[in-house]
Parts: C-alpha cells; sequence; structure tokens
C-alpha cells in the first residue's frame, strides 16, 4: 500500500480538487510547487520546489513512496516556457523520485498529446503520438520518459491523458473528453496502489458516450467511472445553439483551439 503522496502542482486549479480526496484516502500528505496553496490544511506538508530546483525537488522526494504531478506548464505557451517546465522539469523530477526511492509515479499527461487527430477518428493508447501544440508535444516526452523510468528503473508509472477537469462538461468538446474529480482521483489511486501498473498510458475521461478515444486499458485496470458527460448534454447542446460563431479547425480536431492556434501551412516548394 502506497503510504506517502507527494502532490506537484499543489496550488493549481485541478489540485484544489483533489486535495480533499488524496487527505481521505492517504491521510497526510506532502504538496509541492512555487508558492504555498493558499488553504494549507493540517494533514498537509508544503515543501516549496520550482520544477527546474533539482535540488528542491530532490528535498521534495524525500521519504516520499508515491507522486502524483500535476505540475509544470498547463496550457500551450512559448517555448522556454515549455521546455523549462515541461521538458527539463520533467526530467528533474523524475531523476530527483529515481534517487529518493519513489516506487511510483502518476504524471497528468494531457489529451493534447494526440489533439491532431481528427474528432471522428476513435483512437486507443497504441496509435502514434500526434500533438497539437509544443504542450502536447512536450507531454509526449514526459510520457517517453516516465516509460523509460519503468522500464529502465522498475518506477511503477501511470500517464493518465486527461481531457478536461471540472464538475460539469461546458461545451460541445467537453461532451467527448471531460473528466469528473470524483473519476480522475480514481484513476490516480489505480496508479498508486495497483499492483497491475507497471508502465501504462490511460485517457482521463468520464464515462462518454460521445468520447474520442478507446479506454479499454484503463478498463482492464479496472477503471470504472461514475460519471456521465451524456447527463448535461441537453443543456450543453441548447447553450452550444445559441452560441457564438465557431471556429471549422478547431472543430475539427479533438484538441479543439490548439489545434487551430497558429496554423498557418509552410508554403510549399518548388
Ligand atoms: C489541458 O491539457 C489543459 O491543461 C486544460 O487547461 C484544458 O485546456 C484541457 O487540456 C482541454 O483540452 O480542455
Amino acid at each position: 500500500m502506497t503510504r506517502r503522496i507527494l502532490l506537484t502542482g499543489a496550488s493549481g486549479r485541478v489540485a484544489g480538487m483533489l486535495r480533499p480526496m488524496l487527505r481521505e484516502r492517504y491521510g497526510r500528505i506532502v504538496l509541492s510547487d512555487r508558492d504555498a496553496p493558499h488553504d494549507l490544511h493540517e494533514n498537509e506538508e508544503f515543501r516549496p520546489a520550482d520544477l527546474t530546483d533539482f535540488a528542491a525537488l530532490r528535498a521534495a522526494c524525500s521519504e516520499v513512496d508515491g507522486i502524483v504531478h500535476l505540475g509544470g506548464q498547463s496550457n500551450e505557451a512559448d517555448w522556454e516556457m515549455v521546455r523549462r517546465a515541461n521538458i527539463e522539469g520533467m526530467y528533474n523530477l523524475l531523476e530527483a523520485a529515481r534517487q529518493a526511492g519513489v516506487e511510483r509515479f502518476v504524471f497528468a499527461s494531457s489529451n493534447h498529446v494526440t489533439g491532431m487527430y481528427e474528432r471522428q477518428e476513435k483512437i486507443g493508447v497504441s496509435d502514434p503520438v500526434r500533438p497539437d501544440s509544443r504542450y502536447g508535444a512536450a507531454k509526449a516526452f514526459g510520457e517517453a520518459l516516465a516509460s523509460l523510468y519503468a522500464d529502465k528503473y522498475g518506477m511503477a508509472v501511470l500517464s493518465i491523458r486527461i481531457g478536461h477537469v471540472s464538475m460539469a462538461p461546458r461545451e460541445l468538446r467537453q461532451l467527448s473528453i471531460w473528466i469528473h474529480p470524483e473519476d480522475l482521483m480514481q484513476l490516480i489511486g489505480i496508479g498508486l496502489e495497483s499492483e497491475t501498473v507497471r508502465n501504462e498510458i490511460v485517457f482521463g475521461m468520464s464515462d462518454n458516450i460521445r468520447a474520442f478515444w478507446d479506454n479499454s486499458k484503463a478498463t482492464r485496470l479496472g477503471y470504472a467511472p461514475l460519471h456521465r458527460a451524456e447527463d448535461y448534454a441537453e443543456a450543453v447542446l441548447a447553450a452550444e445553439e445559441a452560441g457564438k460563431e465557431r471556429d471549422p479547425v478547431a472543430e475539427r480536431y479533438q484538441g479543439g483551439d490548439f489545434a487551430a492556434q497558429e496554423r498557418v501551412k509552410l508554403k510549399k516548394r518548388r
């Protein structure tokens, strides 16, 4: 049984939804981020660390059994930002974890690793990555590096390609990719505890009938989501009807706006 859990990106939006559930399941938890969350709980220990600061990360990983890595850049950004937080930061954290003897690693990957697949395609975790952004490509690197640490060093690794985490879906695309925080917590629990997990990738979505993804790998690991995006479909579709004009490129690809941003084709060479 995994005992002491370190949560990175602990001051962020998604961490705020997960912390009460992590405390309930694991008792006292360790949090890390650049700045402490404003609502630090008595059952939370804060260890400050920037992902570019190896020594601070090494200290944050001390006497930790499992890591939930939500930290880093969580949207598209310039290369400097993405490289520092999600390329170098990922390496620093995994290496600090290895040196500290951390046995389990749950990586918050993203649906933007495969955002350039069209919405009508149904894909699984064995399909090649098709990132829709620098952010998505860096998340693909993170999955690859986590896989290396699983295969070479025996760390049990689960990468979750998270769709959109919120209490309820609010737009058409989210009817396909949405995940309720309780379902995300269930996947994290599998990553931290299941003996079957060695080196796995799953999609982080609830039980969505409009899914772009085949999540049978998650089902085989015991995932049984409790929430369904379709329960909100009527309200979401009514709001879409009344909504603004939509971008046809964003609408075509699974990654939505991330796929449409900065999309300028190279001129054909003669
Ligand atoms: C993500 O990966 C982001 O972290 C989140 O902010 C959302 O943009 C989400 O994807 C999404 O695709 O909706």
